[in-house]
């Protein structure tokens, strides 16, 4: 198949699930061309039918805003007649389904018939999309998706709650390569991070308000207080600042590193003992699924999608959003633990293979086949 993906191509879980899609389809010999406005970071390597087409928006003063779905939807009129496109994949709602139904259109005017699948991520709907100033347009595009798909059980009952939804929503997990990342431990230099004697904590993310750093901060002063620990932090975004000055005020900035944004998660996750995600909301949770494939338990919020994940009591623990006591308490638990921690440390991984790549891509293609039988 000829498949076009259209994502974010920065460090967010939707464009790395639509990087790491298209990777594994363009292996098993599919035609991959991502139609972005950079190219993905997890698109290291294009190969043979992997392809990246830039979309550019030229900068014209008369614009306050610079018109990137429209240059989208042009772009990827283009790509498909260029290329022979024959399905369509864009990853968050906002705005790529509306610049794919726009680019339908103009395509059907020309006697090119191309059937769109989206795939809705989270934030697209919980956060961004059913705020007044999105709601219709979003509504109506994934209205007028051939096929649409969902993260979770939770995100999907999230849109069918928020919109007046009339598609079927076929719930396709995140997943994790087991091939890629996982066997290389032995890689791993946990002497340049931590102490022997101490623990390792970590968090990934982009540091929104949604993440509630603050929280991951807040939990790890309270085990650092208990036993010997350093927390890592990969990302960056707009709560950093507060959570290095909370470290800095509270006195234990020495037993935090901020790495910033980083290509170097496997490495981090590799020698982490405990993974903190306490977020607002999370539709699914990739970056806990990533822990887990590195066996390292999770303590979460029961928000959203991570029941779907992580596992009470056998892969981690989830608490109350806020709960910054008990995540504690139960992180401690863990840590202070060695044949529990261990216990968690291999449910972990072996849950994680439920998420493994090949369970997950059948289904994506299947839902291709379908989009292109529906037109
Ligand atoms: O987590 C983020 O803030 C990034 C966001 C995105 O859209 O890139 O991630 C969302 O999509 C991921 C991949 O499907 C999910 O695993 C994340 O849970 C989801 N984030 C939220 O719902 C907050």
């Amino acid at each position: 198949m000829k498949i076009a993906i259209v994502c974010y191509p920065t460090f967010g879980g939707s464009g790395v699930v639509a990087t790491e899609l298209g990777l594994a389809l363009a292996k098993q010999g599919h035609e991959i061309h991502f139609i972005t406005y950079k190219q993905p970071v997890r698109l290291e390597a294009l190969s043979e039918n992997l392809y990246f087409h830039e979309v550019n928006v030229p900068d014209y003063p008369l614009f306050q805003f610079q018109p990137y779905e429209l240059a989208l939807s042009s772009k990827l009129v283009d790509m498909v007649k260029l290329h022979g496109i024959e399905v369509l994949h864009v990853h968050y709602a906002i705005p790529h389904a509306y610049a794919a139904y726009m680019a339908k259109k103009m395509l059907a005017d020309q006697g090119i018939k191309l059937p769109i699948v989206t795939t809705l991520h989270g934030t697209d709907i919980t956060l961004v999309g059913s705020h007044p100033f999105y709601k219709s347009a979003v509504e109506f595009s994934i209205n007028h998706s051939d096929c649409v798909t969902s993260v979770s059980e939770s995100l999907k009952n999230d849109t069918i709650d928020l919109f007046n939804i009339k598609k079927y929503i076929n719930v396709i997990p995140n997943f994790v390569d087991f091939t890629k990342h996982s066997n290389h431990r032995e890689e791993c230099d946990r002497d340049l991070i931590a102490l022997p004697h101490e623990r390792i904590v970590s968090h990934v993310s982009n540091f929104r308000g949604v993440k509630r750093i603050l929280d991951v901060v807040k939990t790890f002063e309270k085990i650092v207080n208990n036993l010997p620990a350093k927390l890592i932090m990969v990302g960056e975004g707009p709560e950093k600042e507060v959570a290095m000055e909370y470290c800095e005020e509270h006195g234990f900035s020495e037993h935090v590193k901020f790495l910033g944004k980083s290509n170097q998660v496997f490495e981090v996750l590799c020698y982490s003992d405990l993974f903190l995600l306490p977020s607002e909301t999370e539709s699914f949770g990739l970056a806990a699924l990533e822990a887990m494939m590195m066996r390292v338990p999770v303590i979460s919020s029961n928000t959203g999608g991570l029941p779907e994940v992580n596992v009470a009591g056998k892969t981690g623990y989830l608490l109350e959003v806020g709960d910054v006591e008990g995540m504690a308490e139960k992180s401690l638990k863990l840590l202070k633990d060695d044949v529990l921690l261990e216990e968690f440390k291999t449910n972990a991984q072996l849950e994680a293979r439920k998420f493994d790549l090949t369970k997950i891509i059948g289904q994506y293609i299947e839902v291709y086949q379908e989009a292109l039988k529906s037109i």
